[in-house]
């Protein structure tokens, strides 16, 4: 079986998950449902990042002990994974011993292979982003500096082990060009490039100067830098440093999900300190973008950050995964306003989708007593029903490019040709003149159902979930593999009561 791996970023638990939290892990939801139909064997992890100076001055401000803080917030992000019903076969929390055992031998490994060094770090540190820069990196304001994102830094000088990250320049550049789509989408990949062309210093990789953190075996006055800690989660939910052979194929077809905040982190550290480990890097890094809300950054400080729990709470899961996949193309981001929630949720979902269902179900059921009407006869080249069975082939193309909303389309395009084509077909007044023609039309549509049905899985779960119950087709035939013509739904096949899929909104 074709084996895939799918990792989300492991969240920081300083704060509530928002919007943004649920957009990544809904997008490796859906990639992780796409591959498991397509009969890949999948991992998925997700998990929190409970270390670090930002988590642990959160602790400090709710008057909490770090462990116990972590413990509430963490899960905080656990019920959202419930809520969002994501298919994780992982959940990552980095004060876990069994990821604490991973990033002590990560150290230790890279130790071994002499790539560690002890010295002192004076510098710039910005605590939001739990990240180093250098001076070149900031602007300056008076006599502060500041991220281009107008985070103020701070100057620390203390005792540090060293990675010798400028040893790997080169080789990572030779990477980056011997496999082109190792980071995604392609301008990304030309920022890290040339982030790596204009020179990497070697990377501090302990701090001294507070506790919260895992401690360096032998030097225990160090905790390990919150990233390298952090990085490790995705080796630990494959058993690291006791990876099996069959877990070894998951992570050579790892795919990294992250924002493009953190993409630094992910494709220039991360496999720079993979390859000094010598443990082969994975498989691709896609850097999607970022939501702001009614064009504004969202932040507590501005108090506009989006609760996915509300947002489900008032429209429905479906409708928040439709809108978070289908509105932007994934790598570019995203404007979130509730406006352009309800026109997206309302012209695809109940006006397009929602109403062919229910009408052509509805006239099954008082004409044709809620049975497939007609033996469907294989459709010929051009026939309605022959560019649906063609859906799927376009549809994986496209998600395996990383165009989810591309794929989405692709289905709602055939869903609009279905209703233009029951608007034509007008069984109301053909039942009565033509009663084979109309039980031909309509055993097309309810067929192109099961395809639309089964291919709608992976982004709106719940909402195909059920067009397949109504449909009556089994469980176990719900796979891509019954995307063809084989496998048709017969004539006198019992169909069950329809009911509406998607409330509208004004
Ligand atoms: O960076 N739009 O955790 P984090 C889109 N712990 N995505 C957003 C978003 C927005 N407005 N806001 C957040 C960390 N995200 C580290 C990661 S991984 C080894 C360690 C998403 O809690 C996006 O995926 O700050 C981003 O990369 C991630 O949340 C940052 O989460």
């Amino acid at each position: 079986m074709k084996k895939i791996f799918i990792t989300t970023p492991i969240f920081y638990v300083n704060d509530s998950p928002h919007i943004g939290h649920a957009y990544t892990t809904i997008i490796c939801d859906a990639l992780a449902k796409f591959y498991r139909l397509d009969d890949y064997e999948v991992l998925f992890t997700t998990g929190t990042d409970e270390h670090g100076l930002k988590v642990e001055k959160a602790a400090k401000k709710d008057n909490t002990d770090p462990k116990v803080f972590v413990d509430k917030v963490s899960e905080n992000f656990i019920n959202l994974s419930k809520r969002l019903k994501i298919s994780n076969t992982d959940f990552v929390r980095t004060t876990e011993k069994r990821h604490q055992n991973a990033a002590k031998n990560f150290w230790k490994l890279l130790n071994d292979k002499n790539q560690i060094y002890l010295s002192k770090y004076e510098g710039w540190y910005s605590v939001r982003d739990e990240a180093f820069y250098q001076e070149k990196e900031l602007n300056k304001k008076g006599e502060r500096f500041y991220t281009n994102d107008g985070e103020e830094v701070q100057w620390i000088e203390e005792e540090s082990f060293f990675f010798k990250l400028s040893e790997w320049g080169e080789k990572l550049l030779k990477y980056f060009e011997e496999n082109p789509d190792f980071i995604l989408p392609v301008s990304r990949k030309n920022e890290v490039i040339s982030f790596v062309k204009s020179g990497l210093k070697d990377l501090s990789i302990s701090r001294t100067s507070f506790n919260w953190g895992i401690k360096i075996d032998g030097s225990e006055n160090h905790i390990m830098y919150v990233w390298i800690d952090a990085l490790v989660n995705y080796l630990t939910s494959i058993d690291f440093p006791k990876t099996s052979k069959d877990q070894f194929l998951f992570w050579k077809n790892c795919y990294h999900i992250i924002g493009k905040d953190i993409l630094k982190f992910h494709a220039v550290y991360w496999p720079a300190m993979l390859m000094a480990a010598e443990i082969p890097l994975p498989k691709k890094i896609f850097a999607h973008g970022w939501w702001t809300n009614e064009g504004k950054k969202i932040s507590k400080s501005v108090g506009n950050v989006i609760d996915p729990h509300a947002m489900i709470d008032k429209f429905g899961l479906d409708q928040l995964r439709h809108f978070l996949l289908r509105e932007v193309t994934l790598g570019q981001d995203g404007d979130f306003s509730e406006h352009s929630f309800k026109t997206r949720i309302n012209a695809d979902l109940s006006n397009n989708l929602g109403n062919l269902i229910q009408r052509t179900l509805k006239f099954v059921g008082k004409n044709f007593e809620n049975k497939m009407p007609f033996d469907l006869q294989e459709p010929k080249n051009k026939d309605l029903l022959s560019e649906v069975y063609n859906l799927f082939p376009k549809v994986k193309i496209s998600m395996e490019k990383f165009k989810i909303n591309k794929s989405i389309e692709e289905i709602f395009i055939i869903i609009t040709k279905l209703n233009q084509f029951m608007d034509k077909a007008e069984p109301w007044n053909s039942f009565k003149t033509n009663p084979q023609k109309t039980a031909n039309d309509l055993s097309v549509l309810i067929e192109s159902f099961r395809i639309i049905g089964i291919l709608l899985q992976p982004f709106i779960p719940d909402a195909s979930n059920e067009i397949l119950n109504i449909l009556n087709i089994e469980k176990k035939y719900r796979k891509f593999k019954f995307l063809n013509f084989m496998y048709k739904i017969n004539k006198d096949h019992c169909i069950k009561e329809t009911k509406p899929l998607f409330p509208k909104y004004d």
